[in-house]
């Protein structure tokens, strides 16, 4: 007799013995139920289509890399335009294919480096560009011809674009042939990235000149890179990134129509970028379920098959590495850069292993572009088109995705569209409840990561870090800038100037309807800034923001009077954070650990009749506040009063806060290697004004050789990347001088 085939209903019940009935069902943080098993009949109404056609959910070329393997374009810029450009060569000689800037906050924030605010920011966290000049070293000896080159800039995404034309003009190289991506995605630095300069509706403006003047003269150039990476940063979810990313992608499409551009002009030239972290199915899903969602989304436009296409940079996960067992980051990036691949990327940066600590090493950097070179030229991958297609599960986890990602859409456009959904607050908000309730999980032990919360080593290596000289950095900035005012004709260049100021004021914002009520407030605050559009008319002025900006980068204008001039028509934005609150305690609920650390805050409010009051601060440009955000709201739900710090405050104005509030103590969240030169300053402010008795904590990226400095200047305790909230909570309490309850012995 012939063995009858199995069908599904056998191998349930054979899995079901196999695990005594237990369900298998794993529910994702993006609340979809992956099952144990996907088969023949979860895909029976599945069509991927085929590579190279609309909706391109198999990929945008029909070749894919067996035709051309995708770009390795490793994100990188430190200290001084000349230190930068040397490490472009050495990297490009290297095998690294295409170029991508990563500016100081200091640019990114639109001040050039003798601005008293950026004093600890300057070529710290990427390359500091105040002149034309600078961009010209910059790309020295690299033929932007031929070099395509991604420059991720949005706040002074102005500015930065102009000196890269002009610098390119100045080369040999007319701008109709200069291929590359400039970032120019506002959108989402009000959510989650945070370098935005001017409010939300100047800012879109700004994003609809680049791409009405890009598609005019600048044809092979990309107009903006559409950007779930931060989001994914921040903790969210994968239908969170891949939702709300498409729904900025919507925005912008539709600013641009309201300029009265063809779509079709200037669709094809609108890019993405996605975070890729370790879900690795998850991960390759989430890019096959984004190219056929926008196919479908530009369809809707009237968009043609070109303008259809998906193409998307990405960037292995940053927050995934850990600072602990720093080696284990080399296999994460791997992992997170065959998902990538796998899901078809046109281009790539792979993390380096020193992530959590610092900026990469030529040593960590050439480890971190042999994983593309080894994955693209060793092992054959590239020889096939999609080859994770029709798989059972990936073709059901795409589908599954791009169904919850299309619902998330809807709900947002329920809101008039992601411009108003942002002034809402609402996805910033999804966003910080989702990265409360992994850090919970991860802080519980429930999402392990290995070498942190599992598997520790019980004595960490040392290994050396890239360190930043960043007075010298300054000073070699402010030299370069004098001799730019020196030698330009002033007169021309505040004409230029001038210029900018009468077309900000004058160009046609649209006009919207006020803003619908969303599901939280979240405190914006606005700089109202003087508009005198009484006298606005363009009269034959021109308008346009970026070509204004390439005449003043060619009269030498610097970075910072540029902004300055926009600002002087914009305003500058700022915002007050507001923690979420409930979701990291309620995922703690019955931990004995957590109740000690409440009880403890309790019998202390009881006792000085409030609980201790804890500031956050985040100081200088540094924006990245997902940390902060997180260890706010997680310790108000353990019952601190908590005092959130505005970005981008300056020592005095943290401390100025700190006296007003009268806070116990102040947390300062570093992540943008700020924190040598301002935590410093911030603790002798205090002790000028006799308050040394408020206690000052670090956190954040903070290389564990700057430890003892931070110390002996005053910080009382420093948390690392990997820290658990519960027990800094335990610590920060005793260092304050608290008495905790002691640990209750577990039962066994
Ligand atoms: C590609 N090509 C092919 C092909 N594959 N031609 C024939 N057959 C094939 N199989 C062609 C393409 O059509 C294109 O030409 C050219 O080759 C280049 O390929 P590409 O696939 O477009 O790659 P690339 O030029 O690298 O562009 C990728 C991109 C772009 C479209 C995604 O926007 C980009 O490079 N983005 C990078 C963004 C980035 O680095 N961001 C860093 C953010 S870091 P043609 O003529 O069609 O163009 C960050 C961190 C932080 O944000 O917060 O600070
Ligand atoms: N050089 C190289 N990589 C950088 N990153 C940020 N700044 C730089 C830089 N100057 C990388 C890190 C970070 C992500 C946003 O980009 O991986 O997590």
């Amino acid at each position: 007799m012939t063995e009858k085939t199995p069908t599904l209903s056998d191998w349930t019940a054979l899995a079901d013995s196999e695990v005594k009935g237990r369900d298998l069902t794993w529910q994702t943080p993006e609340g979809i139920a992956v099952k144990p098993l996907y088969s023949a009949a979860d895909t029976e109404n599945i069509d991927p289509g085929m590579p190279g056609f609309a909706p391109y959910t198999r990929g945008v070329k029909a070749s894919m890399y067996a035709g051309r393997p995708w770009t390795i374009r490793q994100y990188a810029g430190f200290s001084t335009a000349e230190e930068s450009n040397a490490f472009y060569r050495r990297n490009l000689a290297a095998g690294q294919k295409g170029l991508s800037i990563a500016f100081d906050l200091a640019t990114h924030r639109g001040y050039d480096s003798d601005h008293p605010r950026v004093v600890g920011d300057v070529g710290k966290a990427g390359v500091a560009i105040d002149t034309l000049a600078d961009m010209k070293i910059l790309f020295d000896g690299i033929p932007l011809d031929t070099m395509s080159v991604s420059m991720t800039m949005n706040g002074a995404v102005l500015p930065c674009l102009a000196f890269y034309i002009v610098a390119a003009e100045e080369q040999g190289v007319s701008q109709d042939r200069l291929s590359g991506t400039i970032q120019n995605d506002i959108l989402k630095e009000f959510m989650v990235r945070n370098t935005y300069i001017y409010p939300p509706e100047p800012s879109m403006r700004i994003v609809a000149d680049i791409i009405a003047y890009t598609s005019e003269h600048m044809p092979r150039f990309n107009s903006i890179s559409i950007s779930g990476y931060h989001m994914h940063e921040a903790g969210a979810t994968a239908v969170q990134e891949l939702a709300f990313t498409l729904a900025d992608g919507m925005a912008y499409v539709r600013a641009a129509q309201e300029r009265g551009l063809d779509i079709d002009a200037f669709a094809g030239r609108l890019s993405f970028f996605f975070g890729i972290g370790m879900n690795f199915f998850m991960e390759v899903a989430k890019l096959r379920a984004a190219r056929t969602l926008w196919s479908k989304i530009i369809a809707g436009f009237g968009g043609n098959a070109r303008s259809q296409m998906l193409r998307t940079h990405c960037q292995t996960s940053g927050v995934s590495l850990t600072e602990q067992d720093p080696y284990n980051n080399v296999i994460r990036t791997t992992i997170e850069a065959m998902a990538a691949t796998f899901g078809g990327t046109q281009s790539l940066h792979t993390n380096s292993l020193d992530e959590a600590v610092a900026l990469p090493t030529d040593f960590s950097a050439r480890i971190a572009r042999n994983t593309q070179l080894i994955l693209a030229e060793e092992t054959g991958m590239t020889n096939v088109v999609d080859p994770l297609g029709g798989s059972y599960y990936v073709e059901a986890l795409t589908k599954a995705l791009a169904d919850e990602a299309w619902a998330l859409i809807e709900e947002v456009e329920g809101l008039g569209g992601m411009v108003h959904a942002v002034e809402s607050g609402m996805p910033k908000q999804r966003i910080e409840e989702a990265a409360a309730a992994k850090q919970a999980a991860v802080d519980k032990g429930d999402a392990v990561i290995v070498g942190v919360n599992k598997y520790r080593l019980g004595e960490e290596a040392d290994m050396d870090t890239l360190d930043i000289d960043n007075a010298k950095v300054r000073a070699d900035q402010i030299r370069r800038l004098e001799q730019t005012r020196a030698e330009r004709d002033e007169g021309q260049a505040q004409a230029a100037l001038k210029a900018i100021t009468l077309g900000a004021k004058h160009a046609p914002l649209s006009a919207r309807p006020e803003p619908v009520e969303g599901p939280s407030a979240q405190g914006l605050r606005q700089a109202q800034p003087e508009r005198d559009l009484g006298d606005a008319q363009p009269g034959g002025i021109e308008t346009n923001l970026l070509a204004l900006c390439v005449e003043a980068a060619r009269a030498r204008c610097t970075l910072g009077e540029m902004s300055a001039a926009m600002e002087a028509a914009f305003g500058r934005y700022d915002t007050v954070p507001v923690p979420v609150t409930g979701i990291y305690g309620k995922a703690y609920e019955g931990d004995a650990d957590f109740a000690r650390i409440v009880d403890a805050v309790a019998a202390i409010a009881d006792r000085r009749g409030r609980p201790p009051r804890v500031m956050i601060a985040k100081l200088g440009q540094d924006g990245h506040d997902r940390g902060a955000n997180v260890v706010a709201s997680a310790f108000a739900d353990m019952g601190f009063d908590i005092v959130p710090g505005p970005l981008f405050q300056t020592p005095e104005e943290a401390r100025d806060l700190a006296l007003a509030r009268d806070v116990d103590a102040i947390g300062c969240s570093s992540l943008a290697a700020g924190h040598m030169t301002l935590i410093p300053e911030l603790i002798r402010l205090l002790k000028d004004a006799d308050r040394a008795d408020i206690k000052v904590f670090a956190g954040g990226v903070i290389p564990p050789k700057d430890y003892a400095a931070l110390r002996k200047a005053g910080v009382t305790g420093i948390y690392g990347p990997g820290t658990n909230i519960v027990e800094a909570a335990a610590d920060l309490l005793q260092l304050m001088g608290h008495n905790l309850p002691p640990k209750k012995e577990s039962a066994e």
